[in-house]
């Protein structure tokens, strides 16, 4: 008894000289801006960016998706993706159409106009991309906070996956960031909002896997409407509904995943999700029901979690002043 104890007593002492040193890195935490800015609530502040933005253009839901994405999968999400350079991470060609930056600097200049020096650029990402979510038929999920900003963006570092890769490779790629099989389906549900531009298609619609046929796990009257869409020799690269309910296009909604068992996935990986049998019962259960939207939400918190600076005594991280550009001249 009297040596557990003493043993219980150790263990404790350890932990706090584990949290002294600088260790344990300082986690993320829901509201972690409470009563750090005097006049203003942070969230409130960027909330309502959002929702002016929302009220005229609907399309920044699936911006700010994307956007938290690309930041997270790339060197976690420390907004390195805002950094402007001639080889920032922007640069890459996966950005291409990445969207969303404008708003980040509106928020941001909103935060700093009232409470200087004190919220992260990375943050504004999650707060923005967590309203913008509930805005459009989702779940207000908490969003954690206590991000601090990267000093490096490499388009060098940027190994996001293709449109075309398979179950297996993606689950890999999740799996790197610590997220399931599970995360990943809940995830790719973003795709319930936004667009794609044929150029990521076209191969499903014409010579799929070099077979000189469309895909065959495509509904063939949709695969004849995107033909259509998406002239063979065409330089007009136009765009396409992620989610093919006209209704639900613009919804954070399940409707993805119904779309799935319609054979009216967009991009091959969409469609695939129905047919590996390490995600096709996933599909089917998001598919019914109403787990979706808290599920969701769940694994928008997993994805704003991935490496993440959290620690101010870490000379990795600081709190940037314009979400462009690094407070010292940049590394
Ligand atoms: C294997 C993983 C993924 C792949 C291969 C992938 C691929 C793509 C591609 C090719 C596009 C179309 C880009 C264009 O045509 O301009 C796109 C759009 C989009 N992606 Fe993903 N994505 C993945 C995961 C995710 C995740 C995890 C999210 C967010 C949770 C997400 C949210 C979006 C959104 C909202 C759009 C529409 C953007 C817009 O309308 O501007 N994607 N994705
Ligand atoms: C594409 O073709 C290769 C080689 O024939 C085959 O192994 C692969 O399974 C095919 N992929 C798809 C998605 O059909
Ligand atoms: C998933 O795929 C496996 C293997 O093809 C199949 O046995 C199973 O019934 C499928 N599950 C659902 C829910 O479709
Ligand atoms: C916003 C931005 O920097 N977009 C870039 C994304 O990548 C393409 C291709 O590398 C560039 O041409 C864009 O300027």
């Amino acid at each position: 008894m009297k040596f557990s104890a003493a043993a219980v007593t150790l263990l404790g002492l350890g932990l706090i000289l584990v949290n002294l040193t600088g260790f344990c890195y300082g986690a993320l935490q829901v509201g972690f801006y409470k009563g750090k800015c005097l006049t203003a609530d942070v969230e409130t502040i960027v909330a309502g960016v959002v929702r002016t933005r929302f009220v005229t253009d609907q399309t920044i839901v699936a911006a700010l998706l994307r956007l938290q994405f690309h930041d997270c999968f790339v060197k976690g999400c420390d907004a390195s993706i805002l950094l402007d350079g001639t080889s920032s991470e922007k640069t890459a060609p996966p950005n291409l159409s990445v969207r969303g930056y404008d708003i980040i600097d509106q928020a941001k200049a909103a935060v700093e106009k009232i409470c200087p020096g004190v919220v992260s650029c990375a943050d504004i990402i999650a707060i923005a991309t967590r309203d913008a979510v509930s805005l459009s038929g989702g779940l207000k999920y908490s969003v954690q906070t206590g991000r601090r900003d990267g000093l490096i963006s490499l388009a060098s570092n940027v190994n996001l996956p293709s449109p075309s890769i398979s179950v297996s490779q993606s689950v890999a790629a999740f799996a790197q960031k610590r997220l399931s099989p599970t995360d990943m389906v809940l995830l790719l549900g973003g795709h319930t909002v936004g667009i794609t531009h044929c150029s990521f298609i076209k191969n499903r619609l014409y010579n799929f896997n070099n077979t000189g046929k469309p895909d065959p796990t495509m509904d063939t009257s949709l695969a004849k409407a995107l033909r259509l869409r998406c002239p063979q020799n065409s330089n007009t690269d136009n765009t396409i509904n992620l989610d093919q309910n006209t209704a639900s296009s613009l919804t954070v909604d399940n409707s993805y995943y119904k779309q799935l068992l319609l054979k009216k996935g967009i991009l091959q990986i969409d469609q695939a999700l129905t047919l590996d049998p390490s995600t096709n019962a996933t599909v089917v259960s998001f598919a019914s029901g109403s787990k979706f939207p808290v599920q969701f939400g769940n694994a928008m918190v997993k994805l704003g979690a991935i490496e993440v600076i959290t620690d101010p005594a870490d000379r990795q991280g600081e709190i940037r002043r314009s979400c462009r550009a690094t407070n010292k001249v940049s590394i």
